[in-house]
């Protein structure tokens, strides 16, 4: 499994040239020829081994799993981060090359504080024109960092309109306590909590709100909750409004769960939120506020859940710690 917090920070372009020029400024020599060529020697090292250190932590995008694939592509666009590296790629190469010429010229009798000083002034040029493309590395690095490692356990995704409560459902039922607020697409991200049912090790996955609108229309908050319902998800819990407190009529929350339904095809399960302020008896009604009926939500969890275990279960040993059995039925 891919672990994006473990991406390396990138340095700008300046910041770049600065650390390889202050190395090379180190290195010696007992004839002024020798510490020349040490210095382009050490420019050629602390370049190669630094642009080779970015580009191997970024993994072979198309063998991902898919989840994180389209992750990454919606987070920062997986062209933008090939083109990205291939610049690193490029300004290696050329580093090398402007390095190889100034030793040969070096070594060919030519004065070897001239060509250091020439090949300083080139490098940093070839270093300058990858400064958008190191930026760019180091902001995806961040943006990447908000995709989280995921289990391969049973899992329910927490779907439905922006600002029903899915958020505060979540942080009771899991150990992921994510924010709450009382304006929509307050999560921008999903959130992964876990919950032990009936000694099962579950995980939850909180989501931003969906509206009910075509996937061509989506942005790209939406389209990570798509993402995980899509890949992640062996449950679906649907959480619905009925007070329309959220701010979305409940006809449009429906159209949405109609849609979820026979989009993803998996076992969803329908509750209504904020109890306290209804009375309604046609589905599970919970009230993340007072706590009713929060008992009977994760009683339906557990029974959606039997239809995954009976393929897969995962059982907590006595001493903590988590295995995986394989059930042939
Ligand atoms: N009265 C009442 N308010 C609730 C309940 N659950 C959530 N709320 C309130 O509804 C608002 C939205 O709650 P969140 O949990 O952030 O909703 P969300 O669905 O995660 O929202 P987004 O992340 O924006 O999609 C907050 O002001 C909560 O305090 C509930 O059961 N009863
Ligand atoms: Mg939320």
């Amino acid at each position: 499994m891919q672990d994006f917090k473990k991406l390396p920070t990138v340095l700008t372009a300046d910041e770049l040239v600065d650390k390889v020029f202050r190395r090379a400024a180190r290195a010696e020599g007992r004839t002024p020829k020798e510490k020349a060529l040490n210095k382009l020697s050490t420019i050629s090292n602390v370049s190669r081994d630094y642009f080779k250190k970015i580009i191997t932590s970024h993994p072979s995008y198309e063998n991902l799993p898919e989840f994180y694939r389209e992750m990454v592509d919606v987070v920062v666009g997986i062209r933008n981060l090939k083109k990205a590296l291939a610049a690193l790629k490029w300004a290696d190469g050329m580093i090398q090359r402007v390095i190889s010429k100034g030793v040969r010229e070096i070594k060919g009798g030519k004065n070897p504080s001239v060509v250091v000083r020439a090949t300083y002034g080139r490098v940093a040029s070839i270093i300058e024109q990858i400064d958008d493309e190191l930026r760019f590395l180091n902001d995806a690095k961040n943006r990447m960092r908000e995709i989280p490692l995921l289990l391969d356990i049973p899992t329910v995704v927490v779907a439905g309109y922006p600002n029903v409560g899915k958020s505060s459902l979540v942080s009771i039922i899991s150990t992921v306590k994510p924010e709450v607020a009382s304006y929509p697409f307050t999560t921008k991200k999903i959130n992964v909590g876990f919950s032990d049912f009936g000694g099962r090790r579950v995980q939850i996955i909180d989501t931003p709100g969906l509206l009910d609108r075509p996937l061509s229309k989506r942005n790209r908050i939406e389209r990570r909750a798509v993402l995980a319902l899509k890949h992640l998800a062996d449950v679906i819990l649907f959480v619905i409004d009925p007070t329309e407190t959220c701010g979305y009529a409940l006809e449009k929350q429906l159209s949405l769960l109609g849609e979820i339904r026979t989009y993803f095809k998996r076992p969803t399960i329908e509750v209504y939120s904020k109890a306290d302020m209804h009375s309604l008896g046609d589905r599970i009604s919970y009230s993340a506020i007072s706590g009713e009926g929060v008992e009977r939500v994760v009683k339906e969890i557990e029974k959606k859940l039997e239809e995954v275990y009976s393929q897969t279960s995962t059982v907590i040993a006595p001493s903590g710690q988590t295995s995986t059995q394989e059930q042939h039925s």
